[in-house]
């Protein structure tokens, strides 16, 4: 332990001291703003107390683009390095106690120690995710053409083994999902049959279920474009929806915030899939352009909360089977990767908060009325709500930190793990 450092709960406990007259003002206005429409903070800091978020392990290392990637200092060089990060954000957030994980990228040597690794550091394990979108080394068929979806079906054999392994992980270490991304489809008019494409998916999709355990889910993304850019097979939320259905009830749909459209309803895409029973989660992220891997909550926070608006709307309206896995899916270019996935933890906990404040029955009545304004006026009042307090206040009664970044900054954390982690000097580039 000497040589892995760790902010410790006396030092986030010395550290939010420093705030505690600053936050018991703040809770004490909003309170007062609160008590106004008769709620109560103490509730809604209950409610954000139990909500989860899982980080992908993938998000713990500097991200890249096509073009190049800038290494950060003291990155983790391995799944178990990458477990100490997830810990760290954890121990300041406490809403990011599940991590996701990327096969082969993090693939163990053994499954059992990295259970316990996890187990050690109040971490467990959200959904694994395969990747046919590379192709390994030793690898006997490439995915260049495709791997679930391909033509050939040697290749599309390997895809679906590749999953079935993934599964068998899975098993070991305790999780209950399998999320399928592919990267398959075409660059060119012509390439390739759409039809035959997603008929190939289906057929490998269908072997992939069957090795789904009753207790799991299997998550479906998808995505317009990339690494594809002229169609890709499962290109939006109804050719989703529709594998989804075919699959059957383990199988649900996931939306990444960056895979649709410019301008796509987002939030309406969501409140459809709860309707038909098929939202399975989410990879959360923003974006300018398209799937640009920014913070959560950093470019378009309204949209954020207006999704959160639907999810707490199924969730007050009991929507039979409603019961959504909130994943990060992010890339950190500019940013330290462990500063962006603890504020972006915090804006997902911001928007559910801010959305619990809206006034359902108001709103209601006045989508009842036809009256346009006032029902996006009860939106508008929840969302400009500063709710900071509620989740400072969840998160040190869960033992965290008052203000994250704050706090991490001034543990030295990054400091210290780039002096147990020498820099690797692998250069590596890719979205990724
Ligand atoms: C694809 O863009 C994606 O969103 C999928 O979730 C992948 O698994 C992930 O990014 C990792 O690159
Ligand atoms: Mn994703």
């Amino acid at each position: 332990m000497a040589n892995n450092f760790v902010i410790d709960e006396e030092f986030i406990a010395s550290q939010n001291s420093l705030k505690a007259d600053e936050l018991a003002e703040d809770l004490e206005y909003l309170g007062r703003r609160l008590a106004r429409r008769g709620l109560d903070p103490r509730s809604f800091v209950e409610r954000a107390k139990s909500l989860r978020v899982a980080v992908p392990s993938w998000g713990v290392g500097t991200g890249g683009t096509r073009f190049a990637r800038f290494a950060g200092a003291g990155e983790p060089r391995n799944v178990y390095e990458k477990l100490d990060d997830c810990a760290a954000i954890n121990s300041l957030v406490r809403s990011t106690s599940a991590v996701s994980l990327h096969i082969p990228w993090d693939k163990p040597e053994s499954a059992e120690t990295l259970k316990n690794y996890a187990t050690a550091r109040g971490l467990t394990f959200d959904a694994m995710n395969s990747n046919t979108f590379q192709d390994q080394p030793g690898q006997a068929h490439s995915y260049k053409f495709g791997s679930l979806s391909h033509m050939d079906p040697a290749t599309r054999r390997q895809a679906v083994d590749h999953n079935l392994e993934c599964i068998e992980l899975g098993k070991a270490i305790g999780s209950k999902a399998l999320t399928v991304w592919v990267g398959d489809g075409s660059n060119f008019a012509g390439q390739s049959n759409f039809r035959v494409a997603l008929e190939n998916y289906l057929g490998s999709m269908r072997e992939i279920y069957a090795a789904v355990p009753d207790d799991w889910k299997l998550f479906i993304e998808h995505k317009m474009f990339e690494p594809a850019f002229y169609s890709t097979v499962i290109s939006d939320w109804g050719t989703n929806y529709y594998c989804a259905r075919e699959l059957g009830p383990k199988a649900y749909c996931l939306v990444d915030l960056g895979h649709h459209a410019p301008n796509v309803n987002i939030e309406q895409v969501v409140s459809r899939l709860i309707q038909f029973g098929k939202l399975g989660g989410f990879h959360f992220n923003d974006s300018k352009y398209g799937d640009d891997d920014l913070d959560t909550g950093s470019v378009k926070p309204f949209q954020l909360f207006l999704i959160f608006n639907e999810l707490v709307d199924a969730e007050v309206s009991k929507v039979p089977g409603f019961d959504p896995a909130y994943m990060l899916d992010q890339s950190h270019n500019v940013t330290d990767p462990i500063e962006s996935l603890m504020s972006s933890a915090v804006e997902v906990s911001r928007a559910y908060v801010q959305a619990l404040l809206v006034d359902r029955e108001g709103l209601a009545e006045a989508q009842r009325k036809g009256d346009a304004l006032l029902a996006h006026s009860i939106l508008k009042e929840a969302f400009t709500t500063d709710v900071s307090a509620i989740l400072a206040t969840a998160r040190i009664e869960l033992g965290g930190a008052a203000d994250p970044l704050s706090c991490y900054r001034a543990s030295g954390y990054r400091n210290e793990k780039a002096r147990e982690r020498p820099a690797s000097s692998v250069i590596s580039a890719g979205i990724v």
